[in-house]
C-alpha cells in the first residue's frame, strides 16, 4: 500500500500519557519511514507525555504535537495502542471523512475491528519497541545508534527489564547494541531520582509503620500525606508481602493505595484490585486497580475514626477480611 502511493506529510501517533516505549516505537518509526518518504513531513503526536517517557528526548530532541493534528496529514500511524480512543483529546474526524490510511503497529492483544483503521500489524511481542526493532532487522534499515539507544529504552521499560521477554527479546536487544545503542545510557534513561519531598515522605511514612503477622505473610501499614504508592511501592522492597498506606490530602479526601507481592497474591488467591473494588463500595469511595498494586478514594468516610492510626487499623482488618474470605 505505501509503495504504490505518495504522501507528503506523516503523522505519527503514540497513544495518550504515552510511556517510554510508545515514545520509542513513534521515534524509531519516523526514521523507518524517512527511508521510503524521505522528502515527507512528519509530525510526532502525543496527547501527553509521562515524565519517565520525556526522558527519552535528552537521547534525542523530537519535537512532539500534544494538542491539534495538522489537517493536511494524509498518512497516519499509531503506535502502541490499537484504536483512536486511546490517543486522547486529539480529533481525527475530518481526517476520518477523508479516508486517510490509518496504520496500526501494535504489541497489545486486539480487542474488536475498528473501521476507521485501514491496515495494522499487530505481534504479541513484549514490547512495540521490540516489533519496531525487527522492521529495522528484516527490511535492512540503516539504523543510527541514537536511534538504537532509544529503542532500547522502550524494550527495557515494558519488559520490566527483562522480567517479561519472548524468545526473541536478547536477539533484539543485541541487534540493537550491534547497531551502536548504548545499554547503559538507556538503562539510566529510566531512573529518575525521587524529590526531596519525597524523600522524606517515604522516610517519615517508614518510621510511622505498624506490621502485622498473619502466618508467614508480612502486613505494612502506615500513613503519609502525600507519595502513598511511592511509599507502599518502598515497603514492597523492604520486605512486606502487603502494603498499606492512607494517604490524607485533605480533610474530607482520603487516598489508600495498597501493594503486594505476586507471591502474596498467588498463595492467598487474590487481586488487590478487586479488594480494593469490595471495599470501596462498602465505604462508598472508588477504587481498583491490578493484581499487585490497587489504590482507594474516599471522600469524608463518616465511620472513620479521627486518628489516622485507628483508621489504618480498620482498613488492615477490612482487607484481611477480604483475604481470608478465599
Ligand atoms: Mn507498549
Amino acid at each position: 500500500m505505501l509503495k504504490n502511493k505518495k504522501f507528503s506529510h506523516i503523522g505519527i501517533f503514540a497513544h495518550q500519557n504515552a510511556d517510554p516505549d510508545a515514545i520509542a516505537s513513534v521515534i524509531g518509526l519516523k526514521y523507518i519511514l524517512k527511508t521510503f518518504f524521505p522528502n515527507a513531513r512528519y509530525t510526532l503526536l502525543a496527547y501527553s507525555i509521562s515524565t519517565i517517557a520525556k526522558k527519552i528526548l535528552s537521547i534525542r530532541k523530537e519535537e512532539f504535537l500534544t494538542e491539534s493534528v495538522p489537517e493536511d496529514v494524509d498518512l497516519i500511524f499509531i503506535c502502541d495502542a490499537n484504536n483512536i480512543q486511546q490517543l486522547g483529546g486529539f480529533s481525527l474526524e475530518n481526517h476520518i471523512l477523508k479516508k486517510i490510511p490509518i496504520i496500526v503497529i501494535d504489541h497489545h492483544e486486539k480487542r474488536e475491528n475498528s473501521e476507521e483503521i485501514t491496515h495494522s500489524i499487530i505481534k504479541i511481542e513484549t514490547s512495540n519497541a521490540e516489533i519496531v526493532s525487527k522492521i529495522y532487522q528484516e527490511l535492512e534499515i540503516s539504523l543510527e545508534p541514537e536511534i538504537a539507544s532509544i529503542l532500547l529504552v522502550g524494550i527495557l521499560f515494558d519488559t520490566r527489564r527483562f522480567i517479561y521477554r519472548t524468545s526473541s527479546t536478547f536477539d533484539t536487544v543485541q541487534f540493537l547494541i550491534n547497531k551502536g545503542g548504548e545499554y547503559d545510557k538507556a538503562v539510566s534513561c529510566l531512573q529518575i531520582e525521587p524529590s526531596e519531598s519525597e524523600k522524606i515522605a517515604r522516610l517519615k511514612g517508614v518510621t510511622r509503620t505498624k506490621i502485622h503477622r498473619e502466618g508467614s505473610d508480612i502486613y505494612a501499614i502506615t500513613h503519609i500525606s502525600s507519595y502513598e504508592s511511592s511509599l507502599a511501592r518502598a515497603l514492597i522492597g523492604l520486605g512486606a508481602s502487603c502494603a498499606i498506606v492512607l494517604a490524607e490530602p485533605s480533610t474530607t479526601e482520603y487516598r489508600i493505595s495498597m501493594r503486594c507481592t505476586k507471591s502474596f497474591a498467588e498463595k492467598n488467591n487474590i487481586s488487590l484490585g478487586i479488594i480494593a473494588d469490595t471495599i470501596s463500595a462498602k465505604l462508598k469511595g472508588s477504587g481498583g486497580g491490578h493484581q499487585t498494586a490497587a489504590g482507594l478514594n474516599l471522600n469524608n468516610p463518616r465511620e472513620f475514626p479521627k486518628d489516622k492510626d485507628k483508621i489504618i487499623q480498620l482498613l488492615l482488618i477490612m482487607i484481611l477480611e477480604e483475604v481470608k474470605k478465599n
